[in-house]
């Protein structure tokens, strides 16, 4: 397609109340609809079609891939490997008499007391949680099954991907690159469900983090720390020798009663001391708002190494369960679960009959959860919300300035999203290199207006280089240049009771109907909000937004409205559209505020 006319100097822009037309107004609001309250996976998301994705591969040099299925045999053979090797040594005699002298458990304070009951429910909690938030998790991540070590998503340069090579398709999104999961593994596994997936992993995250702030708490207060915390070097002669002695199949004696063994302390030290908080920390990595704030923090760990670590951390928790899991079968059933479920050293079944009924509850919940999440999407969008919502409220009052990017840092490719608009009224303004187009803004301003191209290029520039960040998980730095919506404020001049403010697009959103998205006013004031005509020193594309789009960078990218239509300040927005404050909110359950 075509470019638009390059910018010419005209006169400051008239205005008045006169010029947007009442009939224009309303047609913005009226081609809306509402969305539905029921998730139907047939229509979902413009009936986009199930996609299964390939096995995980691992990139390795320019462009060769590594199928990590063969990891299975090859780590297979590697542990028989290692049991010959272990099995050799222990033949010979100074390796026995160093497994003498460090049997294990050597160097533990022997607790032999029993696991008070609130670490014994804790753990159970923990276990509960971390099965949404896992299943949850990698439902986001297929959603965008590509993970970088920079903050290009440039498709290639992937390190691992579940996808096939991005077609060299110049309009491809990021919407048609997302994987189904199979219903009982994602939550809710249908293409695309990120938008409900987040409420399950925010939204329990919040539940899992205070649960793990009480464990904190009173592990240090009880002196229980001492079963998880090594104090003595002696852990890791103990830990060597305790992993030879499972290698060589001759294990060492378990008595998990009285103490740990090194290999043991360490791995439930990492396990909460190192992995979980790594599991925050990254999380909270991928936040825009966090991210755009300190930018100190953030050019050195980009979103994508915030968001790879997240994954690393995710595979060290479930290497961490299987092994702990098949211990706990192989290494006396009975006592193990009298240990962490009755809090005794019996060798009766007490402690089988309470993990038995945990584990009811487990398999109603795990099977219940995907089945409640389409039949009720908005309770899981309102009660999610209403977990993680205060944090994401706190976080939108980071207000960066531009300059934490240069030229160089701009992404040598964005990828596209969402649904291109395909109006007659479209087309005709952009065959006509957009003279028609007019930008109205009105609604609970002093000085409605309408603007053209010509007339907003007229009008102070500005230019700030950011990172974008959509809600699957790719992001791109590119330079924008147009107009700050300080500026357009000034013009307008919104009327106190003017609370939101709604960006409604030229193009359908993907169920149909107007895209739209509602701001709260406060961000209008941000250093980096704007309304973007130009894209890395260029007139913004047909597929990037043209003529018009919004840059607020404290939200992530489906918030970023392309093809801007018109500008309405409103009191509040539940009577726009389905009422949730934009279009994706509406109809696919995404938050109105969404600053991780
Ligand atoms: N009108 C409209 N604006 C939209 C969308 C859309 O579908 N329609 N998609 C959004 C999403 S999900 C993202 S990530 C960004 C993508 O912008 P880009 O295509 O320039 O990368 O645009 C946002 N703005
Ligand atoms: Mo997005």
């Amino acid at each position: 397609m075509a470019d638009p006319p390059k910018p010419t100097a005209t006169p400051p822009p008239p205005s008045g109340a006169d010029r947007v037309s009442p009939e224009l107004v309303k047609e913005l609001r009226e081609r809306l609809t509402k969305g539905e309250d029921v998730v139907d996976p047939k229509t979902w998301a413009g009936s986009i079609p199930a996609a299964f994705g390939i096995a995980p591969r691992l990139r390795i040099g320019a462009n060769r891939w590594f199928n990590l299925v063969w990891l299975l045999p090859i780590g297979w053979g590697l542990l028989l490997f290692g049991v010959a090797v272990a099995q050799y040594l222990r033949g010979l005699p100074a390796v026995e008499g160093f497994i003498h002298r460090h049997p294990g458990t050597g160097f533990a304070t022997a607790f032999a007391t029993p696991m008070p009951v609130w670490l014994r429910a804790q753990h159970f909690l923990n276990l509960f949680f971390l099965i949404f938030i896992i299943r949850a998790g990698l439902q986001i991540l297929a959603d965008h099954p590509r993970l970088y070590w920079t903050r290009h998503s440039t498709p290639g340069k992937e390190w691992l991907r579940m996808q096939k090579q991005v077609p060299d398709l110049p309009l491809w999104t990021a919407k048609q690159d997302s994987l189904t999961l199979p219903k009982h593994l994602g939550l809710p596994g249908i293409r695309h469900s990120i938008g409900l997936a987040r409420w399950w992993h925010l939204g329990i995250d919040m539940l899992w983090l205070a649960n793990g702030l009480v464990f904190y708490v009173l592990l240090f207060a009880t002196g229980e720390w001492r079963r998880i915390v090594p104090t003595n070097w002696q852990v890791f002669p103990d830990a060597a020798s305790a992993l030879l002695q499972y290698l060589s199949l001759r294990w060492p004696q378990n008595d998990g009663w009285v103490a740990y063994n090194g290999l043991q302390i360490i791995a439930y030290f990492i396990t909460v001391f190192i992995a979980a908080p790594l599991a925050l920390m990254t999380g909270l990595g991928m936040s825009p708002a966090l991210s755009t704030r300190f930018h100190g923090i953030s050019k050195r760990l980009s979103i994508q190494t915030a968001r790879s670590l997240h994954f690393l951390v995710l595979c060290w928790f479930i290497l961490f369960t299987f092994i702990h899991v098949t211990m706990v079968f192989a290494t006396g059933l009975l006592r193990n679960l009298n240990h962490v479920y009755a809090g005794t050293d019996a060798n009766d079944w007490v402690g089988f009959g309470i993990f038995a009924v945990s584990m009811a509850v487990v398999v109603i919940a795990w099977v219940a959860a995907t089945p409640f999440t389409l039949r009720h999407p908005r309770v899981v969008q309102r009660v999610g919300y209403s977990l993680i919502g205060p944090a994401q409220r706190l976080f939108e009052h980071l207000d960066a300035k531009p300059g934490t990017y240069t030229d160089k840092d701009i992404s040598p490719y964005f990828w596209h999203n969402g649904k291109y608009p395909e109006t007659p009224e479209y087309r005709a303004l952009f065959d006509n290199h957009f003279a028609d187009y007019r930008l109205r803004i009105h609604g609970l301003v002093e000085n409605p207006v309408e603007l053209s191209l010509d007339e907003l290029r007229a009008m102070p520039r500005h230019e700030q280089i950011t990172q974008h960040f959509c809600i699957q998980g790719w992001s791109g730095v590119a330079k924008w240049g147009g107009v700050s919506m300080q500026t357009l404020l000034e013009l307008v001049r919104p009327k106190p009771d003017a609370k939101w403010v709604v960006f409604y697009s030229l193009g359908d959103g993907s169920d149909g109907g107007r895209y739209y998205d509602a701001h709260p006013i406060a961000q209008m004031h941000y250093q980096l909000t704007m309304l973007a005509y130009d894209m890395n020193g260029e007139p913004l594309s047909y597929g990037h937004g043209a003529p018009l789009r919004l840059r607020n960078e404290v939200q992530l990218g489906f918030k970023q409205v392309k093809w801007i239509a018109g500008i309405e300040f409103v009191a509040d927005f539940f009577e726009v559209g389905g009422g949730y404050g934009g279009y994706d909110e509406d109809h696919e359950f995404f938050g109105y505020r969404q600053s991780i």
